[in-house]
């Protein structure tokens, strides 16, 4: 395979082009791939796998398996067509090794209709042998196994060649590939992470199966398999599990319109929040987008005009809103496009006009009809409109109330002790557990930018409670008076008083319980606050070490040993250890030493990076069903730092 045929001289000249891509890649991970964190290591599995979901949208791939071998490389494998391995005629290279060393060449030598390419994803194959130690290709047509090998970021090291025959009905594309550790923080892949996402991709991919396994430790050998035949309707059906539909069956509604296809699943629950879920190709549109607008668009149109022909709503009543006819609304909305436009800071919207009237007339045309042959449901389903509507006009007397009040009451002020600095730039408020550590805060803290709230008694469990009911707890209303921005319908970021909101508690069960508390109470009444990144966690040490005039503060046992293991022998020997156990036990200049200087603390962002993983989580830990909520504290209390949402 060494000689010099002409097609080898034809190219080894355009080998150096190929190199210079792939080589910018290495130079700049994060143009192409976003972050070389955990996040941008596992993103490479996703590149390959859009793949192949490509091949199954096009019709001929039935089973995606991913596995995590021993080493922690990836083997991604499809039985869809097979990678075409014929020589390309623009690159004059095979077009199996065109995809994987060509920048964005996978969109253009790609069967399918519905390429990922142009969201968050769909870089390219090639951007993922960049950044590998290794990467192997194994192609199965025509009876023959076809492999080829990329090494060190892209460089060709055993050309496209048949390494022995296959059955003769047996097609398909095995990727493995293994990250460069020079070039990723960590490279060791989480399971879960994976898990969950495969499981996503078969609820948006109906029929499609999808396995996952995990082959590092030997117990496990068969891996999970999802396959939905009911796609996104068993995807609401999941997200309503351990809630309590008020209507049997799931409403579900499809269309199609030159070659944009448009689906939507939903059922009400008694809670009060919604879980509305849209994607596009696949990709989780998290700021909505047209697809979205269309649908919600139509359902409250479609709502108010059954109410009002069937006399749920009179001629002298407000019509309801959208907010009204979302409350306990759980949806999946999903669209495939071939050309998706993504708009926004983030990508995270579709912007595609054509499919907001889709979406409306798909939906509307399907709803009117379900409302009209289904009308029990259609009674629970508007009466839970009209009781939110209620509550949405209760919640506005409560907030005039607390709006004229509240700053003028000596309570409020008594509790906050705010910061001198009026600019939110610099400022910052930590909600502290308890008095006494509050009262340390207060002395310990820079009163030129750090604001002190302590939270004398439990804030109200707002996964159970409607705004109207959040607003008579003191304790919320006080923190909702110090951000400043409002609340509900009116509730307004720029208004944000602090740029950093951090919750401080102890590293306890108490701790993780009020903890769980304020995260729950952002996550549902102040998600764009989470959204932009304003909540953190403070980080208050576990361990003090003290020998001689020395005092050693360590967050983690792990830390400790190793801070311990690092000192000389003697010194070891006399060092005191006394186990932290709460804020309220330090003075105030510890607390300033150890969790509050900007210098010299630890906090921890908290991001709601993926709503729905979110979403299950408070439902464990906040919903009506009380085993698996004591089963996780009890779990996680030694951990509590580790409670990232
Ligand atoms: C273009 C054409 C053909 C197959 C594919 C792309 C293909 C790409 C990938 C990527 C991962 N798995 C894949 N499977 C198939 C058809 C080639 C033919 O008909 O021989």
């Amino acid at each position: 395979m060494t000689d010099m045929t002409e097609e080898n001289a034809h190219y080894d000249a355009s080998d150096i082009q190929v190199l210079e891509g792939l080589e910018a890649v290495r130079k700049r991970p994060g143009m192409y791939i976003g972050t070389t964190d955990v996040k941008g290591l596992h993103h490479l599995v996703w590149e390959i796998v859009d793949n192949a979901i490509d091949e199954a949208l096009a019709g001929y791939c039935k089973n995606i398996e991913v596995v995590i071998n021993k080493d922690n490389s990836i083997t991604v494998k499809d039985d869809g067509r097979g990678i075409p391995v014929e020589i390309h005629p623009k690159t004059k290279i095979s077009t199996v090794e065109t995809v994987y060393t060509v920048l964005h060449a996978g969109g253009k030598f790609g069967g399918g209709g519905y390429k990922v390419s142009g969201g968050l994803h769909g870089v390219g194959a090639s951007v993922v042998n960049a950044l590998s130690k290794w990467l192997e290709v194994r192609v199965y047509k025509d009876s023959k196994i076809n492999y080829i090998r990329f090494e060190n970021g892209g460089h060709t090291v055993e050309p496209l060649s048949v390494i022995g025959d296959c059955e003769p009905n047996r097609t398909g594309t095995v990727v493995s590939f293994k990250p460069d550790a020079d070039i990723f923080d960590t490279d060791i892949y989480d399971f879960e992470t994976l898990k969950t996402r495969i499981r996503e991709l078969a609820f948006l991919n109906q029929g499609l199966s999808l396995t996952i396994r995990d082959d590092r430790n030997d117990e496990d050998t068969t891996g999970e398999t999802f396959l939905y035949e009911g796609g996104i309707r068993e995807y609401v059906k999941y997200i309503n599990q351990g809630k309590t539909p008020i209507h049997e069956n799931i409403i579900y509604f499809d269309g199609e319109e030159d070659s944009v296809m448009f689906e939507v699943a939903m059922q009400y629950n008694t809670g009060y929040n919604d879980n509305i879920y849209s994607f596009v190709n696949n990709i989780n549109t998290h700021d909505g987008g047209t697809h979205e607008d269309g649908v919600k668009r139509a359902l409250t149109r479609v709502i108010n005009s059954y109410a009002r022909k069937n006399g749920m709503l009179k001629e002298k009543d407000d019509s309801l809103t959208g907010d009204d006819v979302k409350e306990g609304l759980t949806m999946i909305i999903s669209c495939k496009h071939p050309n998706p436009q993504f708009e926004g800071q983030t990508k995270g919207r579709l912007g595609n006009s054509e499919v907001r009237k889709l979406a409306d007339d798909v939906f509307s045309s399907g709803f009117e009809r379900f409302l009209m042959e289904n009308p029990d449901e259609a009674r629970v389903i508007i009466n839970k409109a009209m009781l939110a509507c209620r509550a949405r006009n209760a919640a506005k007397k409560a907030r005039e109330i607390t709006r004229k009040s509240d700053l003028a009451t000596t309570n409020f002020f008594g509790k906050l002790a705010d910061c001198k600095s009026k600019d939110p730039s610099v400022s910052e408020i930590f909600i502290v557990e308890g008095d006494s550590a509050g009262g340390s805060a207060k002395l310990g803290r820079d009163s030129m930018t750090q604001a002190i709230l302590p939270l004398r008694g439990k804030i109200l469990n707002v996964e159970k409670a409607r705004l109207d009911r959040a607003l008579g707890n003191e304790e919320i209303r006080t923190i909702i008076t110090a951000f400043g921005t409002g609340i509900g319908e009116e509730f307004d970021l720029s208004k944000l008083r602090y740029d950093k909101i951090i919750i401080m508690t102890d590293a306890d069960v108490d701790g993780a319980h009020i903890r769980v508390l304020l995260l729950t109470l952002f996550y549902r009444f102040f998600k764009p606050i989470v959204q932009a990144g304003h909540v953190y966690a403070a980080q208050p040490p576990l361990f003090r070490i003290s020998h001689g005039k020395t005092r050693k503060y360590v967050l983690t046992e792990p830390e400790k040993d190793a801070y311990l293991n690092n000192l000389p022998e003697n010194v070891r020997s006399r060092a005191e250890i006394v186990r932290m156990k709460g804020l309220g036990e330090m003075d105030a200049d510890e607390l300033n030493d150890t969790t509050m200087d900007i210098e010299k603390r630890v906090l921890k962002k908290i991001t709601v990076d993926d709503c729905v993983a979110a979403d299950a989580i408070f439902e464990k830990l906040m919903g009506d069903e009380v085993g698996p909520r004591r089963e996780f504290i009890e779990v996680n209390a030694g951990y509590a730092q580790n409670i990232d949402v």
